[in-house]
């Protein structure tokens, strides 16, 4: 029986486009979950949306939506940003699921009931974006203590959790369970900031707005988003208070991690416990605060025009080039920081230079010396051992730092076996070796080596960089190695390598990128800084018509030759310096393309977002506005110039075919 291994991530918020940053943590989770699931455990990975709270329903206001409306697109576009970077998640729940909110409110009941929570009366100062209550002495110069936002005055009516009848407990099983807190560091956080001067009893319930989970028995109050987000982690696997809980739930919990931000540890760490306790739940084995991914030093924010999301990334440099910058940029214990520059450098250093260039010589001289063959010529050197010592090695150093959660030095472990063999090739001298008839066995030997060594970080390097991992061993011809025998050299008999192998990482022109990115950020600042003025003046559309004259007759094959497809559109924003141009990436099927399309005076970007549209495919690309648009969205177009898009009449996968 393999054991299992439950990991989760934080659940996002949907009050937008998820960042680099919280991406960051989807792709580091993933990797633990593939590297587990490689080592031969049973994972169940699950992620998902934290959808209910004023600042929500504030935002869906704004956007002309109901909440549930908003969170639906913006929940559709985390799912994408995470498929889009790979995140093999198993579950993907949504605090709007309804067994989910079923579970929350029997568990406000139950805990009411059970006399740990109570009601009572909360004057103080009320952070949204936070959505917290905090006492005149909790401000910090009058702002938010956590985030430095203004606040307002409020006083409710409300449910109070007593916190601190568990504190004690809580200090025991920290104690107790010294691994419970990852990294250390933030253990003496919780105990000092917050369980030696005594736990305050928590506000469990909110009436100044509606959307969240309505407390049944009191249906004016809607549950903490705190107290609903946190239970997703046993709702989501069939936690039932009545003790009717799904064999999943009996098979998987204790989570064996839960994968979180640094900045809400104090959440996982004193109210989850607290309020499993109050269940009766046993306690999550581990929480690992992660360190945040900055931007210039400071945080990334819509207002500097600086925020980098993933899907710009990927569609720069492609997925495993965004998954191997963000996972080795972040030291344990420490932030992390992103820029495009530092990402193009990455790329060309470890990705280009060292692996890619290792495979490609590779390849290259055993189709130069042995028509692609590759086996073992039995002719062994003293270089050989120290390459053979370093490669062998690699698996174990890599799960030793995967178990302590260090993902760039188990990284960096593997990038050192690739540099250990582009090494092993200045010393061997191969192309000398090929002018001598007597040392072919030798070269045979060296190229062997080397494609050992290949095959073995390569599998290694696969739950970080899955999609590249799989193209080396194609071009090799040769499966991966299983966790097991990862540490065994000399496994491979005798294959054939492919005769043109691809690319992995071209290297990047960073003038030539950063010219382009820059455009990018400027327009986006731009639009950020538009005038007020500006903003009031109403304009009508203006409208052109399109052609609207009847056409020839053609041929079926004529028709036949344009490609239409299902697009489901995953980011959309306005062209900067034009009315009519909207620029929108959609996805179709496997692919990611950018469009421009003229439909801004009659969609706004949130309107599309999420939507699956008709869109041809095959058309030759062109620049709109200095954006290279690779497809046409195609819509309907009345005799006043109204125009409507075209969507499936049922939901239907992207990339399906349109006759
Ligand atoms: O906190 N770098 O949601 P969220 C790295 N809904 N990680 C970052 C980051 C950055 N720049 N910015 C945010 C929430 N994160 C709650 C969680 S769980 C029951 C409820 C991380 O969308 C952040 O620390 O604001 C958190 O772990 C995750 O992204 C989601 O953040």
């Amino acid at each position: 029986m393999k054991d299992k291994f439950y990991l989760t991530t934080a659940i996002a918020y949907t009050s937008g486009k998820p960042h680099i940053g919280n991406t960051y943590e989807a792709i580091l989770a993933d990797s633990v979950a593939r590297f587990k699931r490689y080592q031969g455990y049973d994972v169940f990975f699950q992620t998902g949306t934290d959808e209910h709270g004023q600042k929500i329903e504030e935002k869906a206001q704004a956007s002309g939506k109901t909440p549930k409306e908003f969170v639906d697109g913006v929940a559709d576009v985390i799912k994408n940003i995470w498929d889009l970077v790979g995140v093999s998640y198993d579950k993907f729940i949504r605090t709007t699921d309804e067994y989910h909110e079923k579970q929350v409110q029997k568990i406000f009941k139950k805990l009411y009931e059970q006399g740990d929570i109570y009601k009572g009366s909360y004057e103080g100062w009320y952070c949204t974006p936070c959505e917290s209550f905090w006492t005149e002495s909790q401000l910090v110069d009058g702002k938010c203590p956590d985030c430095g936002r203004e606040v307002k005055k409020s006083s409710e009516e409300a449910y109070f959790f007593k916190m601190s009848k568990y504190a004690d407990r809580l200090m025991q099983y920290y104690d107790e369970h010294p691994e419970f807190i990852l990294p250390v560091s933030r253990k003496n956080e919780m105990v000092n900031n917050f369980l030696k001067p005594g736990l305050q009893d928590l506000c469990v319930s909110r009436s100044t707005f509606k959307w969240g989970i309505p407390v049944d028995f009191d249906p004016k109050h809607v549950v903490y988003v705190w107290l609903d987000a946190l239970t997703n982690y046993i709702t989501g696997i069939g936690y039932d208070v009545d003790g009717n809980n799904d064999e999943k739930y009996n098979k998987l919990w204790p989570a064996d991690v839960h994968i979180i931000g640094k900045d809400i540890i104090r959440f996982h760490t004193i109210y989850w416990p607290i309020f499993l306790m109050a269940l009766g739940v046993p306690l999550p084995k581990k929480v690992y605060g992660h360190g945040w991914l900055l931007q210039d030093g400071g945080k990334m924010s819509k207002s500097k025009g600086n925020v980098i999301y993933a899907d710009d990334l990927v569609n720069f440099f492609g997925r495993d080039a965004v998954r191997y910058f963000v996972l080795t940029a972040m030291p344990q214990d420490n932030d992390g920081l992103v820029s495009w520059e530092a990402v193009i450098e990455t790329v060309n250093s470890d990705l280009a230079n060292v692996y890619g260039n290792l495979v490609s010589r590779t390849i290259a001289m055993s189709n130069k010396y042995f028509g692609g063959e590759v086996c073992d010529g039995k002719v062994y050197e003293e270089v050989d051992a120290e390459l053979k010592n370093v490669v062998k090695a690699t698996r174990d150093k890599v799960a030793a730092k995967m178990d302590e959660y260090k993902i760039a030095d188990a990284i960096e472990e593997i990038i050192n076996l690739f540099r250990r063999a582009n090494k092993y090739i200045d010393e061997t001298m191969p192309w000398a070796l090929a002018k001598d008839e007597s040392k072919k066995d030798r070269l045979k030997t060296v190229l062997y080596n080397l494609t050992e060594s290949i095959v073995i970080g390569t599998s290694l390097l696969k739950p970080y960089l899955p999609d590249t991992a799989n193209k080396v061993a194609e071009m090799i011809g040769v499966e991966l190695r299983e966790y097991e025998v990862a540490d065994k050299f000399g496994l491979i008999e005798k294959i054939k390598v492919t005769e043109k192998p691809e690319i992995l990482f071209a290297r990047i022109d960073a003038e030539k990128v950063m010219d382009k990115v820059n455009a990018m950020i400027e327009e986006r600042k731009e639009k950020v800084e538009v005038k007020p003025e500006e903003k009031k003046e109403e304009k009508k559309p203006d409208v052109k018509l399109h052609d609207h004259s009847e056409k020839e007759p053609i041929e079926i094959d004529d028709f036949a030759k344009v490609q239409l497809k299902i697009a489901l559109v995953t980011a959309c924003e306005k062209v900067e310096k034009s009315k009519k141009l909207l620029k929108l990436t959609v996805k179709v099927g496997e692919e990611t393309r950018t469009v421009v399309s003229g439909i801004a005076q009659f969609y706004s970007p949130e309107q599309l977002i999420g939507k699956k549209l008709a869109m041809i495919t095959n058309l030759k690309p062109c620049k709109l506005c200095g954006i290279v648009s690779e497809g046409m969205i195609v819509c309907a177009e009345d005799n006043d110039g109204n125009i409507a898009y075209l969507t499936p009449e049922k939901d239907i996968a992207d990339g399906s075919q349109i006759f």
